[in-house]
Order: C-alpha cells, then structure tokens, then sequence
C-alpha cells in the first residue's frame, strides 16, 4: 500500500462517525439502519438481530460506522461494550406502542446513567421516533406528544427528536442530517 493511500484511509477514519443504534426489540433498529444505507447496500430482508450489526455507508459525505445491537432484554447488559468512542446515540423508539415508552425511558435512563464519566459521554443523542406511517391524525399528535414528554428529562436538553419510519423512508434525511452535522 503506498503512502498516499495511507495517509488517505487515514484522513477517512479521522473523519468517521461512529453511531450506536439502540432502544427495545422491535423499534425498528435494523430497519433504519438499513434505510440509512445507500441503495446498493441495503437488504431486502430484516430478520432479528442476534448480538450485532456493523454497517459502514457515505452518508452526507461522511463515513459513518453503524452499530445495530440487539435490543432484547438479555442482551441490554451488553449495550455498555459498545459505547466507547461513540460519537452519536440513536434511541429508537415505536411510537405506536405507547405501552413500551415507560420502559423505553427508564433503559435510556440506565444506559446514560452506568455510562456517565465514561469516554464518549458527550455523544450526541438523537431520537428517532420511528412507525409514524402507522399513526395519523390525533393520535399521531398525542403518540408524539407524550413520547416526548416521557423523554425529554432523561434525553436532556441537548437531544434532537426525529419523526421517521424506515419503512416509508419518511424524516430518513433528517436523521442523517442530524447524526452527521457537527
Ligand atoms: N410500519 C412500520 N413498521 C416498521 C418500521 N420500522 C420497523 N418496522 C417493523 O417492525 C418490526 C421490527 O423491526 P426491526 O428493524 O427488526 O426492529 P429491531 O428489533 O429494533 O431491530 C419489523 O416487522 C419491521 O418491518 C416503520 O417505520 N413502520
Ligand atoms: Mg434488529
């Protein structure tokens, strides 16, 4: 490899984003993740994530590394192995299920809390507010409302809140817009 190429892929991972996708079993992890991709890289398929995923991408001109863990109740405890170096957070959540927000809040609130002190605790924090194509209307407004309201404590004030689905597509630029801004 000459040196230049070196230097190069270097100057690429000095440039990299490392983003860590989490929340519940069934928000829609993978599926974002796989709308993040550009087209030639996605999968036609999402079957459940067994332990994780990692995805590399250019989105908005960035080389972002994406990592899909598992997010059933026993594999919560190893969230915290992945944290370190991470520069963004994205917690997924189904906003039609409002029976899971309590539980969605109080592991968002463990994750921070146990890692608070550790490198990377200034990452930034996005939330993606995902299934909004199975809500209209009102309840879609209400859903998001007390989502929100469930959220924004633990969050803090510093969290960017994004309404997507990775099924339609929907509020995808402005989820990468928002992990790859500085
Ligand atoms: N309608 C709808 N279904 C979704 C959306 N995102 C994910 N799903 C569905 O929710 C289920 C779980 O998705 P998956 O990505 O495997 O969730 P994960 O466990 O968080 O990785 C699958 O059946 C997906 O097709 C969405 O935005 N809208
Ligand atoms: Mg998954």
């Amino acid at each position: 490899m000459g040196l230049l190429t070196i230097i190069k892929k270097q100057k690429l991972k000095d440039n990299e984003i490392r983003c860590l996708i989490l929340g519940l079993d069934n928000s829609g992890k993978s599926t974002i993740v796989n709308r993040l991709l550009p087209k030639d890289q996605r999968s036609t398929e999402i079957t459940p994530t067994v332990g994780f995923q990692i995805h590399t991408a250019h989105i908005q001109d960035r080389l972002v590394s994406l990592w899909d863990i598992g997010g059933q109740t026993t594999l919560r405890p190893f969230w915290d192995n992945y944290y370190d170096k991470t520069d963004v957070l994205v917690w997924c959540i189904d906003v039609s299920q409002p029976l899971r927000f309590d539980e969605s809040a109080r592991e968002l609130f463990s994750f921070l809390q146990r890692d608070r002190g550790r490198p990377g605790h200034d990452l930034k924090l996005i939330v993606a507010l995902n299934k909004i194509d199975l809500l209209s209307g009102s309840s879609l407004t209400t859903c998001v409302a007390s989502v929100q309201d469930d959220l924004s404590d633990v969050a803090g004030a510093g969290a960017v809140f994004v309404r997507c689905s990775g099924v339609t597509g929907q509020g995808m630029e402005e989820l990468s817009y928002a992990m790859c801004a500085d």
